[in-house]
């Protein structure tokens, strides 16, 4: 992997970069849909190629583990072969799927023992099985197996987790090193800092994680309920940490306004459910802020989706037909509003992108965010 800053923002921290791999070149900052089991969902491939046109999407080692399973996967030669994706693909390790989804789990040294969402079978995650997995899954990018520490908690328990996950850390690297990769492609390893909300907890976790000088470094156990500015003072802090020439991945993270504050504080990638899972509930993301196309004042707005929409749903349908979807509970209405969400979100990322080649990107997020912060 290769990742090259070619662009710094004079007036924030803002960068453009490009991040190339066997399987193609991402242009930062990016959003990467989330495909969580094999599937962005209610969007074919072709679509999401052709109209959304992202460089990466995201699929999550405790779904893929648990169904179709590394049996099927591996048969299927990877992942993009499975499900016919021939661009980038990024897998996170279930360090935050294995808390927020199965039963029972145990968090011990060796690892977390826990109990399948989807048939109550038990199974065990350890860095070393992890990496394992993800490199039978064989995503382009795989992720460390880290504790996404609770919020709130007291700072002796974000303690003890963040040196969980650095020692976590260590035993993944010393795995992969052992771990040849599958398919003939190669694949990048991203470490991932946690440490709450605790100043000195994030610092010590930065400097650790740059320490491992990976081709790559994420940010997690934020966006979990704490407010937005402590949100944004670590991702700063930590930010001003890891290394330059390297890309930041924020994890979870998050709405429009979110995604262009912490790319000025100098995050590289994100990934969120909430332009898919909210546009299946209604929700739509515009530049001049949200709908909700449920709501009977669009009943007879025969208006295009979003006249500034990039997507060929935004102009093809009316608010008043896609709100008939909805309250009709056809299954269109979630594809088409799936659609609209992730093509606004990707326009909001190359902008950002064209708009820090161009030198004005400050002016652009001031403007932007005020104008996103409604409800029309
Ligand atoms: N760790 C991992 N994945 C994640 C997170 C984390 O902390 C978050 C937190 N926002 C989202 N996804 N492994």
């Amino acid at each position: 992997m290769k990742f090259t800053v070619e662009q710094k923002d004079p007036l924030s921290k803002a960068r453009a970069g490009a991040l190339t791999t066997d399987h193609g070149v991402i242009k930062t900052p990016i959003f990467m849909p989330v495909g969580t089991v094999a599937s962005v969902k209610g969007v074919h491939q072709r679509e999401l190629r052709d109209d959304i046109d992202p460089d990466v999407i995201l699929g999550n080692t405790y779904h893929l583990y648990l169904r179709p399973g590394t049996g099927i996967l591996e048969e299927a030669g990877g992942l993009h072969k499975f499900m016919g994706w021939e661009r980038n693909i990024l897998t996170d390790s279930g360090g935050y799927q294995v808390y927020s989804l199965s039963n029972n789990r145990k968090i011990k040294e060796e690892g977390v023992k826990f109990k399948s969402h989807i048939d109550g079978s038990q199974h065990v995650f350890t860095p070393e099985n992890v990496m394992e997995i993800q490199r039978t899954i064989g995503a382009d990018i795989i992720m460390a197996f880290d504790e996404c520490t609770p919020y709130p908690c007291d700072y002796n328990y974000a303690k003890r987790s963040m040196h969980l996950t650095h020692r976590w850390l260590d035993r993944c690297v010393a795995h992969l090193d052992k771990l040849p990769f599958k398919y003939g492609y190669s694949q990048s390893f991203f470490p991932i800092v946690q440490g709450s909300t605790f100043k000195d907890l994030r610092k010590q976790s930065a400097e650790y994680i740059a320490s491992v000088e990976a081709e790559g470094n994420a940010i997690g156990g934020l966006s979990v309920g704490e407010p937005a500015e402590e949100m944004y003072e670590m991702a700063e802090l930590v930010c001003d940490i890891l290394p330059e020439d390297k890309p930041r991945y924020l994890m979870g993270v998050g709405t429009p306004i979110n995604i262009l504050k912490n790319i000025a504080l100098g995050v590289d990638m994100f990934d969120c459910v909430m332009p898919t899972r909210n546009a299946r509930n209604g929700m739509l993301f515009t530049a001049h802020g949200t709908i909700n196309i449920k709501n009977k004042k669009w009943e007879n707005d025969f208006s295009p989706i979003d006249e500034m929409g990039i997507t060929f749903v935004d102009t093809e349908y009316s608010k008043a037909y896609l709100r008939h979807l909805f309250v009709a509970n056809e299954y269109l209405g979630k594809q088409i509003a799936t659609i609209h969400n992730l093509g606004f979100y990707l326009w909001l990322v190359r902008t950002a992108r064209e708009r820090i080649l161009a030198g004005d990107f400050l002016d652009w997020k001031i403007k932007m965010v005020q104008q996103m912060d409604k409800r029309l």
